[in-house]
C-alpha cells in the first residue's frame, strides 16, 4: 500500500462519513472540504507560523497544519524525532533479545516476529515536546501500525520483574553534571503496562516495512502514550527488578511544575508517559459555500470538540466519521464559519473526552505552573486574515 492508496482509502472513509452527516443536516460544503479539498477550495495559511527548526538534526518533517487533508498521514510526510541520529540496521544479522529476569531468554529474527500473530492499530503519535517550543508545532501524525503483540512474548519468556526496559540501537554522549557519559537510548515500562493488550512489536507503517527513520526493523508501539515511549530500532527487551532511570526516564522528558504547599513554592517532577487530551485548529478553507474551519482532536477518546472565533461564544463542531473505535487516533472536526468579517481573527478549540475531561485552558495550573515545555496540551489559538 503506498501513500496514495492510504489517502484514497481515507477519502473513501470520508465519503461514507458524508452520507451519515448529511442525514444529520450538517452543511455539505464543510464535509466536502474535509474529505477531498478540490477545485474551488482555497486553504488560508495561518498568520502565526512556526519559527525555523532549531534542531534540524533531531526533528524532521513536521506536520504542516494547512496540509492536513486525510485521516492517515502519508508515511513520507510523517514527522521524525531522532535523539542520536537515524540508525540504519540490516535485517539479516538483527535479533531481538528478550533477557534479564526471565525464565526463558529469547532471541527472535525479523522473519520469526513476522510469522507471529499480526495486529494493526491506527494511532496518532505525538511528541510530548510538540507545541512547547515556537519552532515545534508539527510533531504529530496518524498512521496505521502493524506488528505482533508484545504481551504473549513476555509471557513466553516468563518475565518476572516489575520493570521492562526497551533498548534502542542508538547511543549518544551527553554531559551529566559536568562529565561526559555515553548512554544507549532506552525507556522503561512497568511490567503491567508492558503486558497491556495494545503494545506491539511494530514492523509496519501504513502497509510498508518501517522506514529506517521510523525504526526499521522493529519499534515498540504503545498506543495511548507519548512518542518517547515508542522506542525505535529495538534491540533488546530486558526485565529488571527496579525502575530504570536513564536519560529519557529521569533527566529528559521530565515535566517540572511548581506547587504551593505549606506556604512554600515547591517543585515537582513527573515522567512523561500517557498521552494527554488535546486538539488544534488545522486550517481555514474557503469554498463555494463559505468558510470552514477544520481541526483534529486526540490524546484520549474524544466525545466532542468546541471552537470559538475571537472572544465569541464556544460553538459545537461536527466530528468526521471514519476513525477507528479504539480512541487511539485523532478525530477530525469542523464547523461552518458563516460570515467572517474582513480583518484578523483568532480561532481556538477545546476537546472533551468521553470521561468528561476538558482540554486545559492556558491558565489552568496544569499548564500555567509548568516550567518545562513537555506535555503542552493547553488550548491552541491560531490567527487568520480574512480578506
Ligand atoms: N531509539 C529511539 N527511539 C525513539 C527516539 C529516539 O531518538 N531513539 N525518539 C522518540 C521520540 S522523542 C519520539 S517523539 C518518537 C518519534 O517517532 P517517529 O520518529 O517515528 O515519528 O520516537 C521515539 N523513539
Ligand atoms: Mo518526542
Amino acid at each position: 500500500m503506498d501513500g496514495n492508496e492510504v489517502t484514497r482509502r481515507a477519502v473513501l472513509r470520508g465519503g461514507a462519513a458524508l452520507a451519515g452527516l448529511a442525514a444529520l443536516g450538517a452543511p455539505a460544503g464543510a464535509l466536502e472540504a474535509l474529505a477531498a479539498p478540490a477545485a474551488g477550495y482555497e486553504v488560508l495559511p495561518w498568520l502565526d507560523q512556526p519559527g525555523p527548526n532549531e534542531e534540524p538534526e533531531g526533528v524532521g518533517q513536521q506536520l504542516v497544519w494547512e496540509e492536513l487533508g486525510s485521516q492517515v498521514t502519508p508515511s513520507e510526510k510523517f514527522f521524525t524525532v531522532n535523539h542520536y541520529g537515524i540508525q540504519t540496521i540490516g535485517a539479516p544479522g538483527w535479533r531481538l533479545e528478550i533477557a534479564g529476569l526471565v525464565d526463558r531468554p529469547l532471541a527472535l529474527t525479523l522473519d520469526q516476529l513476522r510469522a507471529l500473530p499480526r495486529r494493526e492499530v491506527t494511532f496518532t503519535l505525538e511528541c510530548s515536546g510538540n507545541s512547547g517550543l515556537p519552532w515545534f508545532t508539527g510533531g504529530i501524525g496518524n498512521a496505521v501500525w502493524a506488528g505482533t503483540p508484545l504481551a504473549p512474548l513476555l509471557r513466553a519468556a516468563g518475565a518476572r520483574g516489575p520493570e521492562v526496559v526497551f533498548w534502542g540501537a542508538d547511543t549518544g554522549t551527553v554531559k551529566v553534571e559536568g562529565t561526559d557519559v555515553t548512554e544507549q537510548f532506552a525507556r522503561g515500562l512497568s511490567l503491567a503496562d508492558a503486558l497491556g493488550e495494545d503494545a506491539l512489536l511494530c514492523y509496519e507503517m501504513n502497509g510498508d516495512p518501517l522506514h529506517p527513520a521510523h525504526g526499521f526493523p522493529v519499534r515498540l508501539l504503545v498506543p495511548g502514550w507519548y512518542g518517547i515511549a515508542n522506542v525505535k530500532w529495538l534491540r533488546r527487551i530486558e526485565v529488571l527488578d527496579t525502575r530504570y532511570a536513564g536519560r529519557f526516564m529521569a533527566r529528559d522528558y521530565v515535566t517540572q511544575r511548581t506547587v504551593a504547599q505549606d506556604g512554600k513554592t515547591l517543585t515537582r517532577y513527573t515522567l512523561v508517559g500517557h498521552a494527554r487530551l488535546k486538539s488544534a485548529p488545522a486550517r481555514v478553507v474557503r469554498g463555494p459555500a463559505g468558510y470552514q474551519v477544520e481541526g483534529v482532536a486526540w490524546g484520549a477518546p474524544i466525545a466532542r470538540v468546541e471552537a470559538r472565533v475571537d472572544d465569541g461564544p464556544w460553538r459545537p463542531t461536527f466530528l468526521v466519521a471514519g476513525a477507528t473505535e479504539t480512541g487511539f487516533e485523532w478525530r477530525r472536526w469542523g464547523f461552518d464559519w458563516d460570515r467572517p468579517t474582513p480583518g484578523e481573527h483568532t480561532v481556538t478549540s477545546r476537546a472533551f473526552d468521553t470521561s468528561g475531561g476538558m482540554q486545559p485552558t492556558p491558565d489552568d495550573p496544569l499548564i500555567a505552573d509548568k516550567l518545562t515545555y513537555w506535555e503542552s496540551n493547553g488550548q491552541i489559538t491560531r490567527r487568520v486574515q480574512i480578506t
